[in-house]
């Protein structure tokens, strides 16, 4: 509901001051709701939870309200409003200014000089201000929209502002009235204003958003606000961001932001998960309406050739589908990645009349388990052979770009890469979808990176965090390809409460969604790491012979080979090798080899391989390179312009170590692919009694 912005409550968050320390004491439970129990205290077997997930269901958390992905269809429109804004900076002393002097109330332009800025984009590469480029505080978007008659006319017609991504807090306001405010970048957030718009005789609406990049410890990713108070060396008033992250802070809209329009009845959400039983797919689906209590619903599976396939009634039930195409991964079959359509078709009564609203989701039946030593998609042993990424670009930084995108799975196909991991943030609903579309696997991560602080693992660290993972769980709990979720990378995980607040937090995630693995990426000691005892498959990133025992590629061998004994024999759970590799700089030459040469990157690898290829016939289940490309970080003495661990560059040009990994993926799709004949096997994993 729309409401009037005061403001008051918002400025006092500009610039924060360096939080108070907060207690470390665990907080009572928050959504844990102590379904999954077993191994390790709170390690359900993963397999059985897998099979279990449709009927664990009804039993799992409801999420409040839907997120669904905005697309056309006979009732539904949508404008997009990408292009140029008008922006500001606010670089008044204390970031106030534009709260005091109420700048959403009247045109931008009109309290003061505005600059061009491109939606997506991150603000800070575009300019050549190097003040701009690093800013923390608040900025301010505007941009005026005309509106097609009949949404400003029609009251049947719901009209809604969707906002893909505004890193990191974001207070919106349509015509100076306030409409929404978001904490946390990555994920969409929305704001219902056909009140608004439809209020009086207008044709247009001016849409403000101001923005604030600080983070405090208790954000996702965390942050820190350093104020330098030595007058004999700082100016008055200076202050820095510290992170504990290795990718630049970067902010402002990064995502299409987007009107559309929906019956004021309409589907709110639509949430489907699917299983097998011997050739028969199995499709769960559950929908909400709102606005309407009096309506039908009918639902109808599509197959690609657009014939119908099964069919249903009702808010819930199970469609039923013969000789079901299964959803494989690129790579692991011949015909992979195979989507169904789920229509869905609401009618309602309204005092207006008739009402319908359709809706269109793409569907993948696919089963996920996790024994003790494999991972298996479909009930065959999946090995995740992939990379770990990052929303980054030159000039665009973190903002959306179709071309780029394209051009990044244009590439992890040449690669022969089956999987990436989102490292470390959720990324473009866009991306999901074509991840599903290509067969790419994804472990969906949170944006919960740098959790080090103590106050980090405060109770209201804890409960945003499990208000983001409600969020991410939200947007992609339908998409086939997210196999499982990642709630954090490389927390101090060996801090006392980090074991309450990552069984908490696994927890709530598996109740939110009962039907993928959960996982948390660490770095910590085997034995110190207090959330391990949580996950479904143990993900370690290690850095041998580049952080530690640099220069000398000869100790790899050992060194990974002790950690994932130790690791196996600790846990007897599945292991990925999630982030590994080398910085070079493209061009660098030098043999033998010497850090920061294409040799030496390329020559680390392949001592990782030697143990990982004796380590796969066990418990490793897969390896993710870090990284897919290099990337722009914080400026330090380790970093030269950015991270430069990518086996292409920022560019997107291969480096040595590109093909060396694509020859070594595509031996190893070769060996795991299947064919047509073991494809209709039956998937095991999918009955409770199979382990
Ligand atoms: C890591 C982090 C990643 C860094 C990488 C590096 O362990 O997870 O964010 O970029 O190491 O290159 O240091």
């Amino acid at each position: 509901m729309a409401r009037e912005a005061s403001g008051g409550h918002v400025t006092s968050r500009a610039p924060p001051r360096p939080a108070p320390p907060a207690s470390s004491a665990a907080p009572g439970p928050a959504g844990g709701r102590g379904l999954l129990a077993g191994r390790h205290e709170g390690s359900m077997h993963a397999g059985l939870w897998a099979a279990l997930g449709p009927l664990l269901w009804a039993c799992g958390l409801a999420l409040q309200g839907g997120m669904l992905y905005p697309q056309e269809s006979p009732s539904r429109e949508r404008k997009e409003l990408d292009g140029l804004w008008s922006f500001r900076a606010d670089f008044s002393e204390d970031r106030r200014q534009g709260f005091e002097r109420q700048w959403y109330r009247t045109p931008l332009r009109e309290s003061g000089p505005t600059l061009d800025m491109p939606v997506p984009s991150s603000f800070n590469d575009v300019g050549q201000d190097r003040q701009l480029r690093s800013f923390v505080g608040w900025v301010w978007y505007e941009r005026e929209v005309t509106l097609p008659q009949r949404w400003t006319q029609d009251l049947g017609t719901r009209v809604v502002l969707r906002i893909g991504s505004a890193h990191y807090h974001a207070i919106v306001w349509v015509n100076g009235v306030h409409v929404a405010e978001h904490e946390g970048g990555h994920l969409p957030f929305e704001a219902d204003i056909s009140k608004l718009v439809q209020s009086g005789p207008l044709s247009s609406c001016r849409i403000t958003i101001a923005i604030n990049n600080t983070l405090t410890p208790h954000t996702l990713p965390p942050g820190t606000i350093l104020y330098k108070t030595d007058i004999s060396k700082y100016p008055k008033g200076y202050f820095v961001q510290n992170t504990n992250f290795d990718f630049f802070n970067y902010a402002g809209l990064h995502r299409p932001v987007l009107l559309y329009t929906t019956p004021t009845t309409y589907i709110d959400d639509i949430t489907v998960t699917t299983g097998v039983d011997q050739d028969t797919g199995l499709v769960d689906y559950q929908v909400s309406v709102q606005g309407s209590e009096y309506f039908q619903l009918e639902v109808r599976l599509l197959d690609q050739e657009g014939k119908v396939v099964a069919q249903g009634t009702g808010g819930r039930g199970q469609l039923q589908v013969p000789n079901a195409h299964l959803w494989w991964p690129y790579l692991m079959h011949e015909h992979p990645a195979y989507l169904y359509s789920l229509e869905v078709r609401l009618t309602a009564q309204t005092a207006a009349g008739a009402v319908s609203d359709f809706y269109s989701l793409p569907v993948g039946i696919r089963t996920v388990a996790v024994t003790e030593h494999r991972f298996l998609i479909n009930g065959k042993p999946f090995y995740f052979h992939g990379v770990n990424k990052h929303e980054d670009a030159d000039i665009r930084g973190r903002g959306f770009d179709w071309p780029l995108l394209v051009k990044d799975f244009n590439l992890l196909r040449w690669l022969g890469a089956n999987a990436f991991r989102t490292s470390h943030y959720p990324y473009a609903e866009e991306v999901m979808q074509l991840c599903d579309r290509y067969g790419i696997v994804v472990i969906d991560e949170s944006p919960g990176v740098g959790i080090v602080l103590a106050q980090s693992y405060s109770n209201e660290s804890l409960q945003h965090h499990l208000q983001v993972m409600e969020e991410l769980v939200r947007r992609d709990k339908n998409h086939p390809a997210v196999v499982m979720w990642s709630v954090a990378n490389e927390p101090a995980s060996f801090l006392k409460p980090a074991g309450y607040y990552f069984k908490t937090l696994i927890a709530h995630t598996k109740a939110l969604d009962p039907s993928r693995p959960v996982t948390f990426v660490t770095n910590s000691n085997y034995e110190a790491d207090l959330g391990a005892p949580y996950v479904d498959v143990i993900c370690v990133n290690s850095y041998y012979s580049w952080y530690h025992d640099y220069g000398h590629l000869e100790v790899i061998q050992l060194h990974l080979a002790t950690e994932f004994e130790n690791w196996y024999r600790t846990y007897q759970k599945p292991i990925i090798q999630s982030e590994y590799g080398a910085g070079s700089i493209a061009g660098f030459h030098q043999d033998p080899p010497l850090m920061f040469s294409e040799e030496y990157q390329k020559g680390l690898l392949e001592q990782y391989h030697l143990v990982l290829d004796q380590k796969r016939k066990d418990y490793v289940v897969g390896e993710l390179i870090w990284n897919f490309a290099d990337f722009m970080t914080d400026q330090s003495p380790q970093r030269v312009l950015g991270n430069k661990k990518g086996i292409f560059t920022r560019q997107r040009q291969p480096k040595a170590a590109a093909f060396l990994l694509r020859e070594r993926y595509w031996k190893l799709a070769n060996e795991t692919m299947y064919h047509l004949s073991a494809a209709k096997s039956q998937c095991l994993e999918n009955s409770p009694f199979s382990f």
